[in-house]
């Protein structure tokens, strides 16, 4: 499980002029990422837009990463679809590319049961040899997993761990200890990294790593070291920046912004996720800077 253990980028599409995915860039970004001691990278899931994606998209996505950094970094692809049949589709798709695992939140858009949700996730557990992760993020699925369907589930082998990204980190803890040693929680909400590790989340997957990569390192680094208060020091660091960053029409229009400007060209969000308009170019040139200045 080592390999799940730590930083993960939650990685954000590439998209060219017109709005498709560009594997060039893709591939370039992964890059980039690979040299900065990360440990993975969290492809198609909230930041990646993966369910703004057609199923071939997502397919593209995938497959550049793996084919830059699928040696050197741990690859998770998010599988997580309204329909069961798609997130299949692409499980099955990312055993064949070479992910390192699959993770899927809930089928979205009905509201459903826990037995339909187990049964979603349980075709895609059955649909591959990958371990699988599941990504709970209710806030935007509106399903509230409970203690005993993460139990249930968690006794498979195959499944290694949860992605949480609700913001109770008391519900976090609750979680890590009903999986037991062995399960994995990674923390999703980058505001509260240092609070999900300090309470038992083996590291995180979040969005905004991915322009600040190195703060969260040192977050990490020095919790390793048991040096709190350094490590208080750069999470603190870090909120002040994603305040700014949720400042903007869009987190993610923002983040892609600050990417282009370090040469990085990821295109805008999809709609209805709001684009970076010019008149918010000065802010984010100031944002950029002060991120670089740390
Ligand atoms: C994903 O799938 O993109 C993530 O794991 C990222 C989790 C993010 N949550 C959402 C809803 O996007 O990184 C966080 C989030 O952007 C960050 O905490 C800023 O609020």
């Amino acid at each position: 499980l080592e390999a799940f253990k730590g930083i993960i980028i939650a990685l954000y599409s590439s998209y060219d002029a017109e709005g498709n995915i560009d594997k060039e860039a893709a591939r370039k970004l992964a890059r980039h990422y690979a040299s900065t001691g990360v440990k993975g990278l969290y492809v198609g899931g909230s930041s990646g837009e993966g369910m703004l994606q057609s199923v071939e998209e997502r397919k593209q996505m995938l497959e550049a990463v793996i084919a830059e950094v699928g040696d050197e970094l741990t690859i998770i692809a998010h599988v997580g679809a309204p329909s069961t049949r798609d997130s299949v589709e692409l499980a099955v798709h990312a055993e064949l590319v070479g992910a390192h695992a699959v993770s899927a939140v809930p089928a979205i858009y009905y509201r459903l049961s826990p037995d339909s949700v187990e049964s979603h996730w349980q075709a895609i557990i059955d649909s591959t040899s990958l371990p699988f992760i599941i990504y709970h993020i209710p806030q935007t699925t509106g399903f509230q997993l409970s203690k005993s369907l993460l139990v249930k589930m968690a006794a498979q082998d195959k499944v290694i761990g949860v992605k949480i990204s609700a913001e109770s980190t008391f519900e976090l803890q609750q979680f890590k200890a009903a999986g037991g040693n062995d399960f994995l929680v990674l923390n999703g909400p980058d505001e509260q990294y240092l609070a999900g590790r300090s309470i038992g989340a083996d590291g995180g997957i979040g969005g905004t790593y991915g322009v600040m990569p190195e703060l969260f390192l040192k977050v990490e680094q020095c919790y390793g070291q048991g040096d709190m208060a350094e490590a208080q020091k750069w999470q603190f660091i870090i909120n002040d920046l994603i305040v700014e960053l949720l400042s903007f029409p869009s987190l993610y229009g923002a983040c892609k912004a600050i990417l282009s400007l370090r040469g990085f060209e990821t295109g805008q969000p999809r709609m209805p996720l709001l684009p970076i308009e010019a008149s918010d170019q000065d802010r984010v040139k100031a944002l950029n800077n002060r991120i670089l200045d740390y």
